[in-house]
């Protein structure tokens, strides 16, 4: 397939780049993280959503190719804006890796894209989604372990969207559950039962939470209200190139 060959020529030129969407805390609106984001625009065919090309990258063998650019080139970026920014750096990236990441491999990854750029373990995330857990639940649970006992913090994404057995949950090591949006989005609709029992269950097990997708202010106040630590969404901040970063965590 031509757009295959197109992507794997975009991975080895380092054409894929990444965007940054803040996390905020939900308390006092303060930088906790960034969300990285991989952006590929294809000469011909402008820009492709990730949910594309990370699919395809899926089928075609070249998701260690692509993670790989993803990890170093988020490590490189939070190095550079401290250099830039000093204490008004972004505190954290946090990077999603597909389910065929854990196979092997992600904590020597991490371990070497740490060291290469010289960045504490404490300032990276890994976002997993909750159906890429539940591939293999007991595998997950390993690599999950090794990147905690390494410092980096792992985060469960679009969690409510997956199959997880609550069951597995208090047995998985993470620090964060991500509201999926598609229930901030029903809270906003007069039905903000699951965005709350989700809320609740992770305060229960220890766990903080991001609420995804926080499109208006009035659902800000309404996920603070209901105690979830940190909102990401289109009504705090949209994903940004890495200059634009800087200039948003700049001039808080
Ligand atoms: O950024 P939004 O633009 O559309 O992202 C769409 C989806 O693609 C999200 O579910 C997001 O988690 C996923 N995604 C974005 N960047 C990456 C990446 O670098 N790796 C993986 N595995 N998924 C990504
Ligand atoms: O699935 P994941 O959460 O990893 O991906 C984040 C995706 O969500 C990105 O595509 C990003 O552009 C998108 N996004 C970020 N904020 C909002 C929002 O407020 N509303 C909606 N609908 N999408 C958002
Ligand atoms: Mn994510
Ligand atoms: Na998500």
């Amino acid at each position: 397939l031509r757009l295959v060959a197109d992507l794997r020529d975009a991975i080895e030129r380092r054409a894929i780049t990444l965007h940054y969407q803040p996390i905020v805390l939900a308390a006092d609106g303060s930088l906790e993280a960034v969300e990285a984001l991989a952006r590929w625009t294809h000469p011909e065919r402008g820009p492709i959503s990730p949910e594309v090309f990370v699919g395809l990258a899926e089928e075609s063998g070249l998701v260690g190719p692509l993670g790989l650019l993803v990890l170093d080139e988020a490590c490189r970026q939070v190095v550079a804006w401290d250099r830039q920014l000093g204490a008004a750096a972004p505190p954290r990236v946090n990077v999603n890796v597909s389910a065929l990441q854990l196979d092997g491999g992600l904590q020597a990854e991490v371990v070497s894209a740490l060291r290469r750029h010289g960045l504490a373990p404490a300032r990276l995330s890994i976002e997993i989604t909750e159906s890429a857990l539940m591939t293999d639940p007991a595998a997950a649970r390993g690599v999950l372990q090794e990147l905690r006992d390494l410092g980096v913090a792992v985060a469960i994404d679009d969690f409510g969207t997956g199959y997880s057995s609550l069951a597995y949950l208090r047995h998985l090591p993470v620090d964060c559950l991500k509201v999926d949006r598609s229930f901030v989005a029903e809270l906003a609709e007069g039905h903000p039962q699951i965005a709350t029992a989700v809320i609740a269950l992770a305060r229960s097990l220890g766990l903080s939470t991001v609420a995804e997708g926080v499109a208006t202010p009035a659902q800000a106040a309404a996920l603070t209200g209901l105690g979830a630590t940190y909102l990401q969404g289109f009504s705090l901040a949209v994903p940004m190139d890495g200059a634009a970063t800087a200039a948003w965590a700049g001039a808080r």
